[in-house]
């Protein structure tokens, strides 16, 4: 009995080594990012991660609309449903309701805030309506103070001074000066009912690339390394908008959240 244990010990342990070589791609993980994430309990009490993610290093070009066009939809009033009535994949979609929060910062930074947000969330969306056939619906705006020293402090006073709106996707967005990260976010391990997140004001293009990202932690998702191309992996979260395979399987799994 012994010597047969020593012997499936020999035979399986070569194959664990290299099983364990191939799946950590431990040269590819940037010391920085391991740094950014810590374990907390958000102010309802779930236990979180949350990661503090840096901003974009090259500015993008914003993205230029011709409101005399005949193709200016406009950023306001249309939503999927609205947009294609007959579309299949619209009658299919999950909604989740999406509370947007601007500090005080934001709002006097942009006398058009509420467009602005408009168009970056719901631009942000048509990558999960895509994909998982979640439609993020925009149920309100909403003006916040945000105090704290830091993105995360910053966070949990969203989770705190927004706590009351009702279950949905609330999504704070910052121009604070002690808001030092692109984005921040909890990740869930259960449906939290409510997730939180914070954008930094990076413009439309970059901001939008952020909310993806940050909505991805919500739903659960980690960061992702090279060679994975997701846009949980800081080498693509500013440039693509789809997930890997499993982050989509994830997500899709969890496609009933924040209700
Ligand atoms: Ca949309
Ligand atoms: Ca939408
Ligand atoms: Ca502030
Ligand atoms: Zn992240």
């Amino acid at each position: 009995m012994k010597m047969k244990t020593m012997l499936l010990a020999l035979f399986v342990l070569p194959s664990f080594v290299l099983a364990q070589q191939i799946d950590i791609p431990s040269e590819a993980i940037d010391s920085e990012q391991a740094k950014q994430s810590f374990r907390t309990v958000d102010p309802f009490g779930n236990e979180v991660t949350v990661f503090v993610d840096p901003p974009v290093k090259f500015k993008k070009e914003e993205p230029w609309y011709d409101s005399e066009s005949e193709h200016f939809i406009g950023f306001n009033e249309v939503d999927e449903f609205e947009k294609f009535p007959a579309d299949e994949n619209a009658k299919r979609a999950v909604v989740v309701n999406v509370y947007v929060v601007a500090d005080e910062e934001y709002r006097a930074r942009y006398s058009d805030w509420q467009s602005r947000l408009n168009q970056i969330v719901e631009t942000a969306d048509n990558s999960y309506y895509r994909d998982f056939k979640i439609n993020w619906v925009i149920k309100g705006y909403y003006s916040w103070t945000s105090n704290g020293g830091n993105a995360s402090a910053i966070l949990s006073d969203l989770a705190r001074d927004a706590g009351s709106l009702p279950n949905g996707l609330i999504m704070g967005f910052s121009a604070d000066p002690n808001f030092d990260a692109g984005g921040i976010a909890y990740v869930y391990n259960s449906n939290p009912r409510k997730g939180f997140s914070v954008c930094k004001d990076q413009g439309v293009s970059s901001t939008i690339s952020a909310l993806r990202h940050e909505a991805g932690h919500n739903y659960g998702c980690s960061h992702d390394f090279d060679p994975v191309v997701c846009l949980m992996n800081y080498t693509y979260s500013y440039r693509i908008d789809y997930f890997d395979s499993s982050h989509d399987a994830l997500i899709q799994s969890r496609d009933g959240w924040f209700r």
